[in-house]
């Protein structure tokens, strides 16, 4: 079973991660995760930070000669923001001595973690919450998540996603989406980021992105923020994973967690979703046909039956709340003198949906490696594929 930690201020000298679980016999290289840490910097809204960032991710252990070794994977990357930043970050994030004149944060932003954060652990500032729970964190998790999507790669699983939908700017309904991003998935999902990728607010629709980086430079001017819904689809997936007789163990499930478990997500969907519950079971239910082997004629139930795997693409939908540090403030209460008071304003951006994209697309990958591990499992990559391909031919198909 794969596991994965990550630890890291985001203004702290670095981000590390561990990565346990991995087979024996991957090829693994940092300039493999660099890809998808580079996509994961990209984007229009961000702020100035990512102008000077450089994330690459170091492996300290666990691999040999470009193969993994089975043993836990050691990941290490700098925040060139510690150094580099005009703030003096060693010295407010200074493991030790006393805090000295290091000013106290006492105003939290509604809508973060602040002041929950500052309540569960009885802090005397706010400033611990703000920097492990930044989005700086998911540059690791990134890292970390991308080695199980090389996994996931080697049975030619594909995953692969895109921004449907920014503020109030979006696709009209789930058929205008399948339109577009189906015949890219087609291809394999991968074809679906490849495109998505060159849009800088990652829609696969033009006229759509265009409207999208109009509403983000017009809400950047406002001093607001901006959310919005993805979609993340992945190709390859045999039938038959997950479970539809343990609650715990369905497929659906575990892949909403991992999406839940994400910074600023509010909610999570599989297929029609939300929408299936608004309509009648003819236009949800997808019809079984059978040409060589069993296939779905739609799939509005996004590859996923009773929590198990049809075979068709899987598709999950994200939504991420808008950025609570903005420009113009809200109304606060200071932590220390219960003043009412005006939010203040620190260095953010003003749209994550485009980066949130790639994390959403990595975070699912140890799910799904782990229902192939679950069903076709071993200690290396060798043996893994000979079991997938062997049953794989004798399958029910
Ligand atoms: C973040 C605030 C910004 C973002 C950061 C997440 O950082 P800073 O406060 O240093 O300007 O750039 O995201 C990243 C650094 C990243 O790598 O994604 C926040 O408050 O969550």
């Amino acid at each position: 079973m794969i596991r994965y930690f990550t630890a890291g201020e985001s203004h702290g000298p670095e981000l590390t991660g561990i990565v346990e679980g991995i087979p024996a016999g991957l090829e693994l290289s940092e300039d493999y995760m660099e890809q998808h840490l580079v996509r994961r910097q990209k984007g229009y809204g961000r702020g100035g930070r990512m102008a000077f960032e450089k994330d690459r991710a170091i492996i300290k252990s666990g691999v040999r000669f470009s193969l993994t070794t089975g043993a836990p994977i050691a990941l290490s990357m700098v925040n060139l923001a510690f150094e580099k930043d005009k703030s003096n970050w060693p010295k407010v994030m200074a493991k030790d001595g006393k805090r000295g004149d290091v000013e106290k944060i006492t105003l939290p932003r509604p809508g973060h973690a602040d002041l929950v954060g500052y309540q569960k652990y009885r802090f005397d500032d706010i400033r611990p919450v703000i920097e492990r729970s930044s989005a700086r964190e998911t540059a690791m998790r990134v890292a970390c998540c991308s080695i199980s999507r090389k996994f996931l790669k080697s049975f030619g699983i594909e995953i692969g996603g895109h921004v449907i939908q920014l503020g109030p700017v979006g696709f009209n309904n789930w058929e205008a989406v399948r339109e577009q991003a189906d015949p890219l998935a087609e291809k394999g999902a991968e074809a679906v980021y490849k495109k998505a990728d060159k849009s800088d607010v990652r829609c696969i629709d033009k006229e759509l992105s265009h409207r999208m980086r109009e509403e983000i430079k017009m809400r950047r001017k406002d001093g607001t923020s901006l959310g919005g819904i993805y979609e993340i689809i992945v190709t390859g997936l045999p039938e038959g994973l997950g479970s539809y007789v343990h609650w715990d163990r369905k497929l659906d499930g575990l892949l909403a967690q991992v999406i839940m478990g994400t910074q600023a997500m509010k909610g999570v969907e599989i297929g029609l979703g939300f929408e299936s519950g608004k309509t009648h079971g003819h236009n949800v239910h997808d019809e079984i046909a059978y040409n060589g082997k069993f296939t779905r004629r739609t799939n509005r139930l996004g590859g996923l039956e009773g929590g198990v795997t049809t075979g068709m693409p899987l598709i999950l939908r994200g939504v991420m709340k808008p950025i609570p540090t903005m420009i113009k403030p809200l109304q606060t209460a200071d932590v220390e003198t219960k003043e009412q008071q005006e939010t203040r304003y620190e260095r953010s951006d003003v749209c994550a949906l485009p980066r949130a994209v790639v994390v959403a697309e990595s975070v699912i990958a140890p799910v799904l490696a782990n229902a192939i591990l679950e069903k076709f499992g071993g200690d290396s990559m060798e043996e893994i594929l000979a079991r997938y391909n062997r049953e794989r031919n004798d399958e029910k198909q």
